[in-house]
């Protein structure tokens, strides 16, 4: 055994040439021999293989935004050289006089490698810092023509390559992903007539109604500007101080404490356009439109007490899931729904349609479906796809415009404009990931950084001798849409429509429109929040605000901060609120989603002693599901099993304790079953699983480690356990099959009891 590890380990072969007078010769350039991923493809990977993280090798020739073969590049069976292309003889030792003198400042090799290594960190993106993206595409079910002639929607079955990135909107970049905030859902589509950048979030409306405003919302969520605390979180005085003291933010508070804040995962959010947009046909007519993103997979969320265990166990958790997905060819699936209405028809909403803080319910305005978006390839690099991507609200092509929403006009500006010091000038489009696959022609000339190679000496327009090229493209170019309502002459003013004074009504759509565990957890988060707050007024500010939501809300989060309600806060308008009724679609649980087990994570908890052939049984069952399973034990290497054959433990309970699986079971065995009674990291293992309502399975003496660790089989009101399972090796198999059931849906929050 032993002498079969030494032969597996790897050295450095090149260590012996570094000391002494060997040093003087450099080594006639040794290698390590290159992993074994060159054979699979036929470019070399600089990482090992590993079935869990895939190998990092690009997969040869998929490149659905075009051709990146120019700009790619790989190391791999090549020698080491400096940027301007000098073989490197010795990359480990600066040029020094003598072996123990001063380093010379002629070592250009040196100067050159710590120069770039110094520069290597960009500004990260001031708001939605972290963030993690992939390639895919997007396909049209229909010719939408009649309604709009942009590309992606020209024809059933068209195909529009994507580059969409996921992010937290107030951590910083090394920040945690299961943090509670709003998550960035921003989609950039290279279509035939330039890029179509849709930048929405995975919740419908916003805290604010006017850009005015977003520069101190920022400022007071993010980390306070004396001590630099709170980390990505909105529990902290000044972001409820600034946002008790603007009303029209609570019905985004109300997204905001519910369970859309804490995703299970990016595959499992909804996006959305957030804004009213316009899309326009070819003869210049124009609708209202709502851009929706469904997960195929149903919509599906951490709880809090587990979201925040998370960011201990797997700050990384989003990024793991979406990367380990593609590359488990796993693809995440949305589909996109459009609501469109006339401005005739919005004129006639009880709100008004340029208010980023309100939606349109979808019994109003039915969201229909017309096409699908695929992710199917991770990034080759973080930093020059996912970094260095840049999205841009003012990427719109022709068949989309925007509206006046007060808020949308500022971001046209943002965005643009924050990437010229984030990315170091204006030439940005021209980064790979940014350049349009639509051929770009003008004549914008130099800034820093330019790629383009411009021919000729013409550089304005009209020209005579360029051929007056690139000639305007007229008709068929951009243009935008008119108004079909007929528009008074206004005055310049800085103000907001009345109907922007209602500030309640949709928020209390939102919370009677949800489950009552659902509920629970808003109620619990703003007590969470408002208890991490240590200004009394702002608590007291807050529940002024709910007493206009809802009483039985305001009361609970009250009770939980040990107050009274106090009076509701003064409304802004005397006009009276309209009246919803309740919108199924608004809960999370309306969408259990239709991909069942797949991708769900399962650990199955095993000790020596196992029963082997139920183990194995289960473990097959699921991946045939296309369920993930570990086993899971208390330390690597491998377990005797009850009939002495030997099984191989994946993860331990400390790498992989109970928050990162969706389900649990319990392997058979007196032994195994007895080991991890006495494990107190067991225990707890069971117990998490058991608080956070997910599915688990005892096999048969596994049940030993349920009682052992106080986990019931019945509710407290003595009713069995509708998603906990015990069962004997005869029964396996129907209770897998209830297992599985419940692997895909969603949480049996009757457990709970806070
Ligand atoms: Fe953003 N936002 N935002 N935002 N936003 C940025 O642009 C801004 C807003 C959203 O993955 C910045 O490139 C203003 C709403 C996403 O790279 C910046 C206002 C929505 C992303 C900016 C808003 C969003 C950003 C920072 C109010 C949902 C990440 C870096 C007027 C519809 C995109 C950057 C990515 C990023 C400005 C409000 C979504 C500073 C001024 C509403 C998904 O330009």
């Amino acid at each position: 055994g032993g002498q079969k590890m030494a032969a597996e380990v790897t050295f450095n072969p090149n260590k012996e040439g570094e000391h002494g007078d060997a040093a003087r010769a450099p080594m006639p350039g040794k290698t390590c021999p290159v992993p074994h991923v060159v054979a699979a493809a036929s470019t070399a990977g600089e990482t090992f293989a590993s079935p869990k993280t895939g190998d990092g090798v690009p997969p040869v020739g998929v490149c659905p935004a075009g051709d990146l073969d120019r700009v790619r590049a790989d190391g791999g069976e090549q020698r080491l050289t400096t940027n301007q292309g000098v073989p490197i003889a010795d990359n480990q030792n600066s040029l020094k006089v003598g072996l123990r003198g001063p380093t010379a400042l002629e070592d250009f090799i040196l100067r050159e490698k710590i120069t770039h290594f110094d520069h290597e960190r960009i500004p990260e993106r001031v708001v939605h810092a972290r963030g993690s993206a992939a390639h895919g595409y997007f396909e049209s079910y229909q010719d939408l023509s009649p309604i709009t002639r942009a590309a992606p929607f020209a024809a059933a079955g068209k195909r529009t390559p994507v580059f969409v990135r996921f992010s937290t909107v107030a951590g910083e970049r090394g920040s945690a992903d299961t943090v509670r905030d709003v998550r960035g859902f921003a989609v950039k589509f290279y279509t035939d007539e330039g890029n179509w950048d849709l930048v929405g979030n995975n919740m419908p409306v916003f805290f604010i109604q006017d850009a005015m405003k977003f520069p101190d919302l920022i400022h007071s969520v993010k980390p306070e500007p004396h001590h630099a605390m709170p980390q990505a979180a909105s529990a902290h005085d000044t972001f409820w101080d600034f946002v008790t003291l603007m009303p029209e933010s609570t019905h985004m508070l109300m997204w905001h404490m519910s369970d859309r804040a804490i995703p299970r995962s990016y595959r499992t959010m909804q996006g959305f356009g957030v804004h009213t947009f316009r899309l326009v046909n070819a003869e210049g007519a124009s609708v209202f439109c709502k851009f929706h993103w469904n997960p195929v997979g149903g919509t599906h969320s951490l709880v809090w007490d587990e979201a925040a265990k998370i960011i201990g166990a797997d700050p990384d958790f989003h990024r793991r899931d979406l990367w380990e997905a593609i590359e488990a060819g796993a693809y995440p699936e949305w589909e996109l729904g459009l609501q469109i209405f006339t401005e005739e028809q919005a004129a006639g909403f009880p709100f008004d349609v340029l208010d980023a803080t309100k939606i349109v319910p979808e019994e109003l305005v039915p969201v229909q479906p017309v096409g699908k978006l695929i992710l199917n390839r991770n990034p080759d690099n973080f930093f020059a796809e996912t970094e260095q991507v840049a999205f841009c609200t003012a990427h719109i092509v022709p068949g989309i415009d925007f509206t006046n929403d007060p808020l949308l006009q500022g971001r046209i500006h943002s965005y643009l404009d924050t990437q010229i010091s984030r990315l170091g000038g204006v030439n940005f489009h021209e980064i790979p990931i940014n350049a349009p696959l639509a051929p770009v022609h003008n004549n914008q000339r130099d800034g820093m950084h330019r790629q383009a190679v411009h021919r000729g000496r013409v550089s304005y327009e009209p020209n005579s001798l360029g051929g007056g090229c690139p000639f305007q493209a007229g008709m068929a170019g951009f243009t935008t849409a008119r108004s079909q309502m007929p528009q008074p002459p206004e005055d310049k003013v800085r103000g907001k429509p009345e109907l922007f004074a209602d500030h309640y009504s949709q928020a209390r759509l939102f919370w009677i429109s949800q489950s009552p565990a659902e509920q629970a957890h808003i109620v619990n988060a703003y007590r969470f929040e408002l208890t991490k707050v240590q200004t009394p007024a702002i608590r007291l500010r807050l529940l002024s605000m709910l007493a206009n939501v809802d009483p039985i809300l305001a009361e609970g989060v009250a009770q939980g901060l040990g107050l009274e309600v106090p009076p509701p806060m003064p409304l802004a308008t005397d006009a009276p609120s309209p009246h919803y009724e309740p919108s199924p679609a608004l809960s999370l649980l309306s969408r259990p989603g239709a991909t069942g087990a797949k991708g769900r994570k399962v650990a199955i908890l095993a000790g020596h002693g196992v029963d082997a052939a139920s183990l194995k049984a289960v473990y097959a069952d699921l991946l045939a599901a296309g369920a993930v399973p570990r086993v899971v034990a208390s330390q690597l290497g491998q377990l005797v099993a009850a009939d002495g054959s030997r099984l191989d433990v994946e993860i331990s309970m400390e790498a992989g304790p109970a928050v990162l699986y969706d389900a649990v079971i319990v392997a058979d065995g007196a032994a195994s079953a007895a080991m991890l009674a006495g494990d107190s990291d067991a225990r707890d293992f069971v117990r998490l699983q058991y608080r956070h309502s997910k599915p688990m399975l005892a096999i048969g003496a596994g049940k030993q480690l349920l009682e052992a660790a106080g986990v019931p089989p019945v509710l407290l009101d003595g009713s069995p356990d509708p998603a906990l399972w015990c069962v004997s090796v005869d029964g396996l198999d129907g209770g897998m099959a209830a297992f599985r059931a419940a692997l895909g849906g969603h949480r049996h929050f009757q457990r709970e009891n806070d």
